[in-house]
């Protein structure tokens, strides 16, 4: 059995994402190695003749399709998208996703939320019983940092998930600044038993921007399981 977890399991299910995509369509690119790939692959096929608008999600995405001749626009100039195809740290049986371990869930769910379909391109390690192993990000303003901080652990005691939280840093120990100019906390709560009520909670609180826990946005996820590619529908 193919070593499900290895960059030629992300590659081969960037690949089967492709087959996803048409002449013509608006798309939204994510973030993250897999999706690397598929940008990588996407640029290929736009060499041969496709027609494809592409929105990135982060900067590093921007410049990646740049350099490779993709076609980009803003959400600005194409409000609604035909489909993205990203990423994920995580996803359960409902397809539910903890995103954000690359620090861009902000643009990712803007843009997951503005396309007609999402398709999540994930290898096998990436598939859980439970969300939790992976630790959830939040996107928190800078301003009342402590407060917020607080507030988050209440809100996700008051929906069963308990964790320590660690303020996102960069190697050299400064806090990690997110494309949108936020602080992400990495919150270990495992497991997380209800995340409906737990993403509710968090968009309640003021300081929180955003969080990586994407639900009923995957129209399907690719993932490379024992019988080779499997497209899982929501
Ligand atoms: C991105 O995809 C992030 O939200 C998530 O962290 C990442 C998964 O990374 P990789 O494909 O490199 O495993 O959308």
């Amino acid at each position: 059995m193919a070593d499900q977890s290895d960059e030629s399991s992300k590659r081969r299910v960037a690949a089967r994402a492709l087959a996803f995509v048409e002449d013509g369509m608006t798309l939204g690119l994510g973030t993250g190695s897999t999706a690397k790939y598929f940008v990588e692959l996407l640029a290929e096929r736009v060499r041969d003749g496709l027609d494809v608008v592409g929105v990135p999600t982060s900067e590093r995405t921007r410049a990646q399709a740049e350099s490779l001749g993709i076609r980009l626009a803003t959400l600005d100039d194409i409000p609604e998208l035909d489909l993205t195809v990203d990423g994920a740290d995580a996803f359960d049986p409902a397809l539910r996703l903890v995103k954000g371990g690359g620090g861009a869930l902000l643009r990712e769910k803007i843009v997951a939320s503005a396309s007609a379909r999402m398709i999540v391109i994930a290898d096998a390690s990436k598939r859980v019983a439970q969300l939790g192993r992976f630790p959830l990000p939040v996107e928190v303003n800078v301003f009342g940092l402590a407060s917020t901080t607080r507030k988050v652990e209440r809100a996700a005691a008051e929906a069963g998930a308990h964790g320590p939280l660690a303020l996102r840093r960069g190697p050299g120990g400064e806090p990690f600044v997110t494309d949108g100019g936020h602080l992400i906390l990495d919150c270990r709560f495992d497991p997380i038993p209800d995340p409906e009520t737990l993403a509710s909670l968090l968009v309640a609180i003021p300081g929180v921007v955003e969080h990586g826990l994407f639900i009923g946005l995957a129209s399907a996820v690719i993932t490379d399981g024992a019988a080779g590619i499997e497209v899982v529908e929501r």
